[in-house]
């Protein structure tokens, strides 16, 4: 068709438009401020614009949310969860809010502390556009060399464990299910996904793999064909983590009940 090469149709359809979901619960002594507004007023970050959800947070993580959003109101907006919920539910809440605004085509969330650099986003954000099959980019926390993956050997070798069990559940070769760098197609199938609240607090990510396998009647491979690891070049572990580790413990509890509830025929 001749609208195929017109210089309109080359530009709408350069960048998806993305808004990604940042949930904080008492963030705000380690919210980089200056690193949200750097990446936000980028030329580079055209098209990309964030919602952050406070959790109930007992500090003062709201006031300087609002801040941002003041400085920032095209890019920015601040939904207020209380009381406190979880990250699954602050999660679940915002990409539903993104849709419901239906401004983006990409949604998804990204860890307040930044441990994935915020640049990381654009490429997320470009393999979405390049790669229309995909509804899923996860970040991946592979040691690679030239990689500067900076994670503790304890939570690394746990992290590792515990991926390995969910790739055999699930019989999807996913490397690391917990990098709280994820993006998302946004589609029927996701509004799905989403509707109900999750079950686990700490491995709703797996939840979601779970719930888009039921989509494919638990045919990993075609679900993979939807997903896209992407190995970080960047991640570290940002001091103030909340996870404890008898999470680790309840995480595997959590495990056999998604794979009762989704998965096991
Ligand atoms: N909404 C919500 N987010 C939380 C809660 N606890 C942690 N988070 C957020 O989840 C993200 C990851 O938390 P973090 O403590 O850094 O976990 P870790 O890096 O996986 O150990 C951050 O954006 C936190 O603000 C919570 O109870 N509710
Ligand atoms: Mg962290």
């Amino acid at each position: 068709m001749a609208e195929e090469n017109s210089p309109e149709s080359e530009t709408a359809g350069t960048m998806e438009s993305c808004t990604v979901v940042i949930p904080c619960y008492n963030e705000a002594t380690r919210l980089r401020v200056d690193a949200y507004e750097a990446f936000l007023r980028s030329e580079t970050s055209r098209g990309i614009s964030l919602l952050f959800v406070n959790d109930g947070s007992l500090d003062g993580t709201l006031a300087v949310l609002n801040g941002l959003r003041t400085r920032l109101p095209e890019q920015v907006s601040v939904l207020d969860q209380q009381p406190n919920r979880g990250k699954a539910e602050a999660v679940r809440k915002g990409m539903l809010q993104v849709m419901a605004d239906g401004h983006a085509a990409v949604t998804g969330f990204w860890d307040a502390d930044l441990a994935t650099p915020l640049e990381e986003i654009r490429h997320f954000r470009d393999l979405m556009t390049a790669r229309p099959e995909l509804h899923l980019v996860l970040g991946s926390r592979v040691r690679l060399l030239g990689h500067r993956i900076h994670r503790q050997p304890v939570r690394h070798y746990l992290g590792r464990f515990f991926a390995t069990a969910v790739s055999l559940l699930l019989r999807l070769p996913v490397y690391d299910t917990q990098c709280g760098a994820k993006l998302f197609r946004i589609t029927p199938e996701l509004e799905q996904v989403l509707a109900e609240p999750f079950h686990s607090r700490w491995i709703f990510d797996v939840e979601i793999l779970a719930r888009y396998l039921a989509f494919h009647h638990g045919h990993s491979r075609e679900l993979g064909a939807e997903m896209y690891e992407y190995p970080l070049p960047e991640w570290s572990d940002v001091k103030g983590s909340k996870v404890r580790p008898t999470d680790f413990l309840r995480a595997f509890g959590d495990l056999a009940t998604i794979y009762r509830r989704h998965l096991a025929k």
